[in-house]
């Protein structure tokens, strides 16, 4: 078993934080993005999409999207618990999950990747006002996510989930656009809270 994933990048930040709540330990192979390793053919071959991470098992098979590989560990390894444990915990968290990444991660790695040069190559095509427009969304996304933190510990409720380390590497990702979650308060408080977890390093 093997994970090919890239140290800087968000999406692989997600599994790696995952394993370490987990305490499981799997070998990583870094993959270059900027040198384009992510669309030769060995690699296409491993994930169509040619993105990391992927999770490559003894038998060959391959899994991508980090959500599918967290799946995979949180059924191999079910305790402790990050994808909640009764059928309102588990759509709480499946909810807010797909809110941090469909309205705050995606929304931030969109404005990255279409405003800053050095991803042109990536991004194609490369298109500026796309970028600039994600922008308010993800100002509306942690209005929202901020929110919900008014009345919670955590982004899905009372536990610490799967959908705070999706918000968490969102957020943590805004960084290329040199932004902070500053401003809001209840993001900030969270936000300290996960610092101080022994996965945030992973
Ligand atoms: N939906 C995918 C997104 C993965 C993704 O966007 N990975 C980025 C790094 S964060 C990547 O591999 N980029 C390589 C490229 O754009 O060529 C997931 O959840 O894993």
């Amino acid at each position: 078993m093997k994970i090919y994933e890239n140290k800087v990048a968000p999406n692989p930040r997600r599994v790696r934080i995952f394993l370490a709540e987990k305490g499981i330990e799997v070998p990583m192979e870094q993959v270059d993005i900027m040198k384009l390793d992510c669309q030769t053919d060995e690699f296409t071959a491993k994930n169509p999409m040619q993105r990391v991470p992927v999770l490559e098992l003894d038998d060959g098979t391959n899994i991508s999207e980090s959500i599918a590989i967290c799946r995979y560990f949180e059924e191999t390894n079910p305790e402790p618990a990050l994808f909640g444990t009764d059928p309102v915990s588990k759509a709480q968290i499946e909810m807010w999950n797909r809110r941090a990444e469909l309205n705050l991660l995606l929304p931030i790695a969109s404005a990255f990747r279409h405003t800053n040069p050095a991803m042109a190559e990536l991004e194609v095509p490369q298109v500026q006002e796309w970028g600039e427009a994600n922008l308010p969304k993800i100002e509306t996304a942690l209005a929202l996510f901020d929110g919900e933190l008014a009345n919670h510990d955590f982004i899905a409720g009372d536990t610490y989930s799967v959908a705070d380390i999706t918000a968490l590497c969102g957020i943590d990702f805004m960084r290329v656009l040199g932004r902070k979650p500053e401003g809001f308060e209840n993001i900030v408080r969270w936000h300290d809270a996960m610092k101080v977890r022994a996965s945030y390093g992973a």
